[in-house]
C-alpha cells in the first residue's frame, strides 16, 4: 500500500493539465467513487493495527495534497482560458457603438454661406495660405506704409529687406488674395466665393485669435452697381439669419474698395429694440463690402472703363457666434467634444 501511496503522490505533483476537462478527469480517477485514492481509503480499513498510524497520516496527506493541487490548477487554467478568450474577442458579446463625430460649427456656417451664394451663381475659389505681398497687399491697393504691412500685424516668412517688397513671403491676412488670383486668370463675368483660413499677429482673447476663417465674395461684370450689391447682401442676410432680417450700411474705408461700407444686420435676439448682445443699438455688424477700386481691377488686368464690380468679406467665426450664441471665440479652436456635440443636430 505504501508503494501505491508514493506512486499517486508523484502523479499529483507531476500533473500538468491544459484544460479544465483534464483536471476533472484526473479528479474522478483519484477521488471518484471508483477512484484509486477512494479504493486505498477502503483498503485502509483492513490494514494491520500497528501500521494504521503511519499509513493513515500518509493517506490523509495525499488526499489533502490532491485536493489542493486540483483546486489550484482549476483556478490557474480558468484564468488562462479567460485571458485567451479576451485576446481572441468574445464573439457573443453585443457590439459597442462607435461614437459619431459631428461637423465643426465653422464648417457648418461656411457651407451654409457657400450654398447661399451658389444660388446666386457664385462658384467656390481657393488659394494658397502662404502668399506673396503682391497678392495680399500690393495689387489690393495697400500703400507701402499701410500698417497691415507691419511686422506687428502680419506673419512674415521671408522678407527681401527693411522696406516692404511685393516679393515678401507671408501668411495671408485675408482671403482677398484668392480674388486677385481669380481676376488675373479669368475674364468677366466673374462670380466667386472664397472661403479660407487667414492669419494675423493678434493677442488671443475671447474676441480675437491669430488664426481665423474668412469668406469673401466678388462679382465683376459690365454695369454692376452698388444697388446690386445691396440686394445680394440683403438676400444673404435673410437666408442666414431669417426672413425677418433687415440690413443697413454705414460708410467705411478699405484700400481695395471705393465706396466702402460696413453691413449691419438687425439684432435677432431683441428684434431691433436693443439688448445686451447688440449693446442697445438693435444692430449687429456682420461684414464689410464695397465697389472694387479701379486700381485693383487694373492691377489684375481688368479694364475698369468697361467693367465694375463689388466685393464683400466676413469672419466666419463671427457669423457663427451670432447664429449660435457662442460667446468665446477660443471655443472654436479647443475641440472640446462637449462644445462640438452641441452642433450634432445643427443644419
Ligand atoms: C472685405 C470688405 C470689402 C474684398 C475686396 C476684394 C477684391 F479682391 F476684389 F478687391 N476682395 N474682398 C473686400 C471688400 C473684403 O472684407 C471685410
Amino acid at each position: 500500500m505504501i508503494d501505491k501511496i508514493n506512486e499517486l503522490s508523484r502523479q499529483v505533483e507531476a500533473f500538468a493539465p491544459k484544460t479544465t476537462a483534464e483536471i476533472e478527469e484526473f479528479r474522478i480517477r483519484l477521488l471518484g467513487k471508483k477512484g484509486e485514492l477512494t479504493a486505498l481509503m477502503e483498503a485502509f480499513k483492513g490494514v494491520a493495527p500497528e501500521l494504521k498510524r503511519e499509513l493513515g497520516q500518509k493517506l490523509n496527506a495525499l488526499k489533502t495534497a490532491a485536493l489542493n493541487r486540483i483546486n489550484a490548477l482549476r483556478e490557474e487554467v480558468g484564468r488562462a482560458a479567460e485571458l485567451q478568450a479576451a485576446a481572441a474577442g468574445d464573439l457573443t458579446r453585443p457590439g459597442s457603438a462607435e461614437e459619431l463625430g459631428s461637423r465643426h460649427p465653422i464648417s457648418l456656417v461656411k457651407n451654409q454661406i457657400v450654398e447661399v451664394f451658389a444660388r446666386l451663381g457664385y462658384t467656390v475659389a481657393e488659394g494658397p495660405e502662404i502668399e506673396d505681398d503682391r497678392h495680399v497687399f500690393t495689387k489690393l491697393n495697400f500703400a507701402p506704409e499701410h500698417p497691415a504691412r507691419d511686422m506687428q500685424d502680419t506673419f512674415f516668412i521671408e522678407r527681401r529687406g527693411e522696406e516692404p517688397s511685393a516679393d515678401d513671403i507671408l501668411l495671408r491676412t485675408h482671403t482677398s488674395s484668392i480674388q486677385v488670383r481669380t481676376m488675373e486668370h479669368r475674364k468677366p463675368p466673374i462670380r466667386v466665393i472664397c472661403p479660407g483660413r487667414v492669419f494675423r499677429n493678434e493677442a488671443i482673447s475671447y474676441r480675437a485669435h491669430c488664426i481665423f476663417h474668412q469668406i469673401e465674395g466678388l462679382y465683376i461684370d459690365e454695369g454692376v452697381s452698388f444697388a446690386d450689391m445691396k440686394q445680394s447682401l440683403l438676400y444673404f442676410a435673410k437666408e442666414i439669419f431669417g426672413e425677418q432680417a433687415r440690413i443697413r450700411m454705414r460708410p467705411s474705408y478699405f484700400p481695395f474698395t471705393e465706396p466702402s461700407a460696413e453691413v449691419d444686420v438687425s439684432c435677432n435676439l431683441c428684434g431691433g429694440k436693443g439688448c445686451a448682445v447688440c449693446k442697445g443699438t438693435g444692430w449687429l455688424e456682420i461684414m464689410g463690402c464695397g465697389m472694387v477700386d479701379p486700381n485693383v481691377l487694373k492691377a489684375s488686368g481688368i479694364d475698369p472703363e468697361k467693367y465694375s464690380g463689388f466685393a464683400f468679406g466676413m469672419g466666419i467665426e463671427r457669423i457663427a457666434m451670432l447664429k449660435y450664441g457662442v460667446r468665446d471665440l477660443r471655443l472654436y479652436f479647443e475641440n472640446d467634444v462637449r462644445f462640438l456635440h452641441q452642433f450634432d443636430k445643427a443644419l
